[in-house]
């Protein structure tokens, strides 16, 4: 697993880091085999995968669990999604020490109240923080990580909320100057005309990032050459999954034989061979009495 760069490696290189949303083990593996370089531990997957809606419904502990199954699996650097820190200044600090010990590499933190709603829900009131407020709890976390290796990203909502580009240039600058290793800017527009400008008047060192979930035709590398340094598919892979999953259930329902769905699944061996089960035959032939694993 130690191959694989960490995230200030990945920086360090000059390359913008394409990142794959993920909310367990398995898909953070499935991600890191189509070649991905990093994982995001979406809010947004993970509540999904728990069947309740991205509004702070799945607790802090639920999803340091999830994330850290996914740096278990994945052996790639997973970028958490931290929602608002799950509280003010002082409960962020209890989240980075989690999420520190966990593994992840990156915690993002953003500026909605708490509790958040998902930033695509439509016919929601949109209230952010108070902007010192939120670069508040970014200090928070860099006097509280131990280590300069496990990334800060803040994270501003404004143009989500309608707030225009000013604001999110405010906000965005204000939480670089309180030295947030990355500032994620986020955008609900069809086209990415949006977070073009905001990168083209970004005038800090910070490096930027993006999910372009809604702008979705526009290429990686437009975005990479606009300036931006993490490029995050944020859900893709659950929402393969549940069209999937559908396709399959009403395919073996409708039929009554689950071989009706054979060209639509994998096969057993396939999957054992994405969770380690060759792997651990071996441990069992090393480390077994003779005779224990089967002939
Ligand atoms: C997530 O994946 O949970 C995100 C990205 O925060 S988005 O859903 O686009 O807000
Ligand atoms: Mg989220």
């Amino acid at each position: 697993m130690s191959q694989h760069p960490t995230l200030k490696e990945l920086l360090d290189s000059g390359a913008t880091v394409r990142t794959a949303g993920a909310h367990d083990g398995l898909s953070s593996i499935l991600a890191r085999e189509a070649g991905f370089d990093a994982i995001w531990a979406s809010g947004f997957e993970i509540s999904a995968a728990h069947g309740v809606p991205d509004a702070n419904i799945v607790t802090m502990t639920e999803n340091v669990t999830a994330a850290s199954l996914m740096v278990e699996c994945s052996g790639l650097p997973v970028i958490a999604d931290c929602d608002t820190g799950y509280g003010n200044a002082i409960n962020v600090i209890h989240t980075v020490r989690s999420y520190e010990k966990a593994g992840v590499s990156a915690i993002c933190i953003e500026d909605n109240v708490f509790p958040k709603r998902c930033s695509f829900y439509t016919g929601v009131r949109r209230d952010l923080v108070d902007p010192e407020e939120h670069a508040g709890k970014i200090r928070a976390c860099l006097d509280t990580r131990d280590s300069s290796d496990f990334q800060i990203i803040a994270r501003t909502e404004a143009l989500i909320a309608g707030w225009g580009m000013d604001e999110a240039l405010k906000r965005g600058r204000l939480y670089a100057d309180a030295g947030a290793d990355m500032v994620l800017v986020h955008s609900k527009s069809k086209d990415p005309d949006e977070v073009i400008e905001f990168a083209a008047q970004w005038d800090r060192e910070t490096p930027l990032v993006c999910v372009p979930t809604t702008y979705a035709t526009t290429p990686y590398q437009i975005l990479a050459e606009a300036g931006y340094r993490v490029v995050i598919f944020a859900n893709h892979g659950l929402r393969a999954s549940i069209k999937a999953m559908q396709q399959v259930f009403a395919r073996i329902h409708s039929e009554g034989h689950a071989s009706a769905a054979d060209d639509m699944i994998v096969t057993l061996p396939e999957v054992y061979e994405l969770i380690g089960v060759p792997e651990m035959k071996q441990q069992e032939s090393l480390y077994m009495p003779p005779g224990s694993s089967e002939k």
